[in-house]
């Protein structure tokens, strides 16, 4: 059994050399994009125990991803191979101080194949924790259907439900985003959203959705600074580490990662908080999603010259 579950689309990541822009990129380098396993893989290196369901095609790009989260140490034995479509591929460059360029290449993915049916409750069996964003119910109507049949399976197997709408203009408009994800904030125990993400989706006030039976709610503002709202604790507001960016890309997974370990091992808010914000700088002085992603050693001398406390 695994202490945590993720589910979504992990796609190929083309990553263009750094910062040359993707149309004219000659060189790409090969890694896996897709924020659910990039929350696996950064949970996995702090030494929990993470399983990543979702699927891919038949073809080279989806043993590349599935083997990449395997050297991770995700475990990817629920993972579905479909036969008749393809792995989704997303390219890319990077550039700290310039809007970052996307090409996805999903539509019709095998991830976005995902339907209700295939999940099932023993794989949920002994988890703690289930991560989903608001990307897998934007991917098709059955992958909608999927993710609320992953609260419910969730709920089934006592584990607590995190939640990051994780909008993505390229998957829809904000109509829909409103419409699709704005609904499943109020199915999860703990939200990590942007607060112009909660804007978009129609909560000017974020406190409000400590009313409707969230617990726990981490609002990332603009200035990259955030602040934790509980029930119980008082509000907790922890400012970015400044450090030099290289590819800002999967902050936003690598703050869940940080914040959600603090969560598991039950640590107060401003220390999940602290490990979030250090979690979220190593992340982004490395290209790609992942390959900043510490150990608990390294987080531990991280927060520790971010803080300037011994560990
Ligand atoms: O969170 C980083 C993600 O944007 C990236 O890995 C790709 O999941 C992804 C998406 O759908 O854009």
């Amino acid at each position: 059994s695994a202490e945590v579950v993720v589910c979504g689309e992990a796609m190929l990541l083309l990553l263009a050399e750094p910062g040359v822009p993707l149309e004219h990129a000659l060189a790409f380098r090969r890694s896996v994009a897709g924020a659910e396993s990039n929350v696996a893989a950064g949970l996995a290196r702090l030494g929990h125990t993470v399983r990543w369901l979702g699927r891919v095609g038949d073809d080279p790009a989806g043993r590349a991803v599935l083997a990449q989260l395997r050297a991770q140490g995700v475990d990817s034995s629920y993972a579905i191979t479909d036969p008749e479509a393809p792995t989704g591929v997303l390219m890319r460059d990077s550039h700290p101080a310039r809007a970052i360029d996307v090409q996805y290449l999903r539509t019709g993915s095998a991830a976005s194949r995902l339907s209700p049916d295939e999940l099932e409750l023993r794989m949920f069996k002994g988890a703690r924790l289930v991560h989903i964003t608001g990307i897998t119910p934007m991917l098709s109507d059955s992958a909608h259907r999927a993710t609320l049949r992953l609260v419910e399976l969730a709920r089934a197997a006592g584990a607590t439900v995190s939640f990051d709408p994780n909008i993505r203009h390229k998957l829809g408009s904000p109509d829909r985003w409103r419409e699709v994800v704005g609904p499943l904030l109020a199915h999860a125990d703990v939200v990590l959203a942007g607060e112009d993400e909660l804007e978009l989706l129609g909560v000017p006030h974020p406190a409000s959705l400590l009313e409707t039976g969230l617990g726990t709610l981490v609002v990332k503002h603009r200035d990259k600074s955030a602040t934790c709202l509980t029930r119980t604790a008082e509000a907790c507001h922890q400012p970015a580490f400044p450090v030099p960016v290289a590819d800002p890309v999967g902050a936003g997974d690598a703050f869940a990662a940080g914040f959600l370990s603090g969560l598991l091992h039950a640590s107060d808010t401003g220390q999940c908080l602290r490990q979030a914000a250090a979690v979220a700088a190593l992340v982004v002085q490395c290209p790609t999603d992942t390959d900043g992603m510490p150990d608990r050693v390294g987080l531990d001398r991280a927060l520790a010259a971010f803080t300037g406390t011994n560990a």
